[in-house]
C-alpha cells in the first residue's frame, strides 16, 4: 500500500485503512443548508482541479444522483445522518475548529464515498484543505483519493499571524494573497497591526478616509471566506488621555466603523509606549503620579470600559485582546500585579516570551507568563519579523523552531510578527501554523522541507532550490549578541567536509562534492525565478537572489582555481582567483533598495560568517601556497576558521 500522504498541519489523528479511490470524472457532492458555502466553494474547485471534469451538487434529500461509478463526497456537520452513518466508527470531532474524514470504498452496486464532516462551519473547511492533500496522482491525467481515516483538531485556539512590525506596511494585493495562505494552513487570525499606517498609531482618532475603510472591508471579506478572524488593533497609547470621555467615545468609534465592515475581533496594543509620563493633566488628578501601577490602571480603566461596554454590547464580538507595556519579561512588577487583579478576565493578553525576541519558548516560562497575568497568555511570537537593527540585511527563512511541545497547555495561542516581505514570511509562517495546530508532532526540519514544497508548488528541483537558498538566509538574530539560530547550517557542514577531505588529500573527491553544491548555490537564484515558486517569493527575494547568484559563482570559481593550483597549473589558477574576486566585488555591491525595511540601504546578507569565510580561507592558501606546503591548512589545530568574519569587512590581510 501506498504510503500515508503528507498533511500540514500535522493532524492529531490519521491512518490508512484501504486501498485509494479513484476520482470519477464525474462526482457528486452532497450538501445542505448547513454545509459551510467556502467549504463547498473550495472542494468544488480542488475536485475539478484533481481530474473531475463535472461536479453534481445535491442534497441528503434529493433522488441521489449516486452511481457506483461516482465517487461521492458528504461535506457537512458530523451529525448530518448520511454523514454519521459514512463516519462509522472514525471518532467525530467534538471540538472548536475541529473535523474527521473518513473514505469508504464502495462494492459493485455502492459509489466510493468521502465524508468530510465538521464540528463546524471552520472544521468543514479545514476537512476540505486537508483532503486537497490527499489527492495524488494516478497516471496520465487520473487522480486517486488516499484511503484514509481522520479526526482532526486544533491543539491551541488562536492561529495565524499579527502585521505589527515597523517598516512599509504590506499592501492590499499582499494580504488577500496572505488571507487565503493562511486558510491553507489551518489559521484563524490576522492582526491589522502595522506601526506604521498612521490611522492605527499616530493619528488613531481619524476615521479611515472612504478608500482605506474600503480595502479593509474587503479584506474582511477575503478572510471570512477563508475562516480567519480579520482582528483589528488601534494602538492609542502615545496619546491618549485615558480619563477623558472624548477619548474613549473617539476609540470606541474606530472599533464600531471596523464592526460595520463585518469585523469582529478586535486589540489594544499598548507597546512601545512610555509609562512613566502621562499625555493630559486630567490623568495626573485621576490616577495620581505617572509610574508603572499608575499606569496599569489607567489602562485597565479604559480596557474593562471597551470589553464591558462594546465587546460585551455587540453580537459575535470576540473576547478584547491587549499588549500589556511589559511585554516581554517574567518579571513580577507593580504594572503586573495591578493587571492581574483588576483586568477583566476576558480581555487576552499577548506575551512575546522573554527578550522581545526569544532565543526560545519553554513551558516553564509560558506558565509563569501565565501567572503574572492571571490568564493563559496568547504569544505575539517576534519570528520571522526583520524590522530591528540586527536583521539589517536580512531575510529571516530559518524554519519555526525551538517553542516546547506541550505549549498548548498553557498559551491561548501563537501569531508570528512577520517580515516587510510577504512571501518570504510564510516559511516561518508554516511553522508556527504547524505548531500552534499540533505542537506535540511539530518538526522543524519536516516543516521545513515541507513549507519550501508548498511555495514551490509541488515541483521538485524549485523546493530544492528553496532549500538551498533557505540555509543562506538561516541566521536569525536576537536583540542581543548571540543569534537563536544559526547561519547556513548546511553550507557550513559541506564546508567543513571540504577541508577535512582536502586536508587528508582526497582533493578530487572534496573539490566535486562542493563544486557541485556551489553550482547549485549559484543555479537557485534562477530556479527559483523560473516559474514554480509563488511569483511574490521571487520579488520578495530579489536583492538576495541576485547576490545568491554572484557569490555562488564566487564559490565555484574559487574552488575551481584552488583545484587547477593543485593540479599545478598557476597560471590558470591565478586567474580563475582572479575572477572569484571580481564575483564577489560584484555581489557585495547589491543593494537592497527601494528598501520596505527600516534599516535604509544595505547590502543583501547572504551566508555571511560561511560562504564568505571559505572564500577568505581558500584565498589564504592559494596566497601562502609554497609556504605552506601545497594549500594546506594553516592554523597548527587543524580549525582555521574565519566565522567570525563579517562580509562587509575588507579582505584578509596581504591578500593582495
Ligand atoms: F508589542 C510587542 F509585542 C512587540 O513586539 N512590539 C514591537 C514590534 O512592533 C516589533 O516589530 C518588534 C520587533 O522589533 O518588537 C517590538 O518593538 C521594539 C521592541 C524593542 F524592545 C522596538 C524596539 C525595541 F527596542
Amino acid at each position: 500500500m501506498a504510503a500515508l500522504p503528507a498533511v500540514f498541519p500535522t493532524p492529531q489523528s490519521l491512518a490508512r485503512s484501504g486501498d485509494d479511490i479513484a476520482v470519477t470524472g464525474r462526482v457528486v457532492v452532497v450538501t445542505d443548508a448547513r454545509t459551510d458555502p467556502s467549504a463547498k466553494a473550495r472542494l468544488v474547485e480542488y475536485l475539478k482541479a484533481h481530474g473531475a471534469a463535472r461536479v453534481d451538487v445535491t442534497d441528503p434529500h434529493r433522488t441521489p444522483k449516486a452511481s457506483p461509478h461516482r465517487l461521492t463526497v458528504l461535506l457537512g456537520p458530523a451529525r448530518r445522518p448520511d454523514i454519521a452513518r459514512t463516519l462509522g466508527r472514525t471518532r467525530g470531532p467534538d471540538r472548536t475548529d475541529g473535523y474527521a474524514i473518513s473514505v469508504r470504498r464502495g462494492g459493485h452496486a455502492t459509489p466510493d464515498v468521502v465524508a468530510l464532516a465538521g464540528h463546524d462551519g471552520a472544521g468543514q473547511f479545514y476537512a476540505v484543505q486537508t483532503l486537497r492533500q490527499l489527492f495524488q496522482h494516478a497516471g496520465g491525467k487520473r487522480w486517486k483519493v488516499s484511503n484514509v481515516q481522520v479526526s482532526d483538531f486544533p491543539s491551541m485556539a488562536l492561529r495565524g499571524t499579527i502585521e505589527g512590525f515597523y517598516g512599509q506596511p504590506w499592501t492590499q494585493a499582499e494580504r488577500l494573497d496572505q488571507m487565503d495562505f493562511y486558510g491553507d494552513i489551518k489559521a484563524n487570525t490576522y492582526i491589522y497591526a502595522p506601526k506604521d499606517d498612521p490611522y492605527h498609531r499616530s493619528k488613531w482618532r481619524d476615521p479611515y478616509p472612504a478608500d482605506k475603510l474600503n480595502e479593509l472591508g474587503a479584506l474582511v471579506g477575503r478572510a471570512a471566506a477563508n475562516h480567519v478572524r480579520f482582528t483589528f488593533a488601534v494602538s492609542p497609547g502615545e496619546s491618549i488621555c485615558y480619563s477623558d470621555p472624548a477619548d474613549r467615545t473617539a476609540l470606541k468609534a474606530k472599533l464600531q466603523a471596523m464592526y460595520d465592515l463585518g469585523t469582529r475581533a478586535f486589540s489594544v496594543p499598548l507597546d512601545d509606549i512610555s509609562y512613566t509620563k502621562w499625555n493630559c493633566d486630567a490623568d495626573l488628578k485621576t490616577y495620581g503620579a505617572p509610574g508603572q501601577s499608575a499606569a496599569a490602571a489607567a489602562q485597565v480603566d479604559l480596557l474593562n470600559d471597551l470589553q464591558q461596554n462594546f465587546i460585551a454590547t455587540h453580537e459575535e464580538a470576540q473576547p478584547l485582546q491587549m499588549v500589556p507595556t511589559e511585554y516581554g519579561d517574567l518579571t513580577d512588577t507593580a504594572y503586573k500585579q495591578k493587571l492581574r487583579a483588576s483586568l477583566d478576565p476576558a480581555v487576552v493578553v499577548m506575551w512575546t516570551g522573554t527578550d522581545v525576541v526569544p532565543p526560545r519558548i519553554t513551558n516553564a516560562q509560558a506558565d509563569a507568563a501565565s501567572q503574572l497575568f492571571g490568564r493563559k497568555v496568547f504569544v505575539w511570537d517576534n519570528y520571522p519579523v526583520n524590522d530591528y537593527g540586527n536583521t539589517s540585511g536580512r531575510l529571516l527563512l530559518a524554519p519555526y523552531d525551538k517553542r516546547e511541545a506541550g505549549l498548548s497547555d498553557h498559551l491561548s495561542g501563537i501569531v508570528a510578527n512577520p517580515m516587510n516581505q510577504p512571501y518570504a514570511s510564510k516559511v516561518a509562517v508554516f511553522g508556527a501554523a504547524d505548531f500552534a495546530w499540533n505542537d506535540r508532532a511539530y518538526q522543524a526540519a519536516t516543516n521545513w522541507q515541507r513549507a519550501m514544497s508548498y511555495l514551490a508548488g509541488g515541483n521538485t528541483p524549485a523546493t530544492e532550490a528553496l532549500l538551498t537558498f533557505g540555509d543562506l538566509e538561516h541566521l536569525a538574530p536576537t536583540f542581543g549578541a548571540t543569534p537563536w539560530q544559526t547561519q547556513a547550517p548546511r553550507l557550513s557542514a559541506r564546508v567543513t567536509r571540504f577541508w577535512t577531505s582536502w586536508d587528508q588529500g582526497d582533493r578530487e573527491n572534496a573539490v566535486r562534492e562542493l563544486r557541485t553544491y556551489a553550482r547549485g548555490v549559484e543555479q537557485s537564484a534562477a530556479t527559483i525565478r523560473g516559474g514554480a515558486v509563488q511569483k511574490g517569493f521571487a520579488t520578495d527575494a530579489a536583492p538576495w537572489l541576485d547576490a545568491t547568484r554572484l557569490w555562488g559563482s564566487a564559490a565555484v570559481k574559487m574552488i575551481d582555481a584552488l583545484y587547477a593550483r593543485d593540479l599545478g597549473d598557476r597560471p590558470g589558477s591565478d586567474k580563475l582567483a582572479a575572477e572569484s574576486r571580481s564575483l564577489q566585488a560584484r555581489a557585495r555591491a547589491v543593494r537592497i533598495a527601494p528598501a520596505r525595511n527600516t534599516w535604509g540601504e544595505v547590502a543583501p546578507k547572504v551566508g555571511d560568517g560561511v560562504l564568505d569565510s571559505f572564500l577568505v580561507q581558500a584565498d589564504t592558501r592559494l596566497t601562502l601556497w609554497d609556504t605552506a606546503g601545497g594549500g594546506r591548512n594553516l592554523a597548527p589545530t587543524g580549525t582555521a576558521s574565519a566565522s567570525g568574519v563579517e562580509q562587509d569587512l575588507p579582505q584578509a590581510p596581504g591578500l593582495d
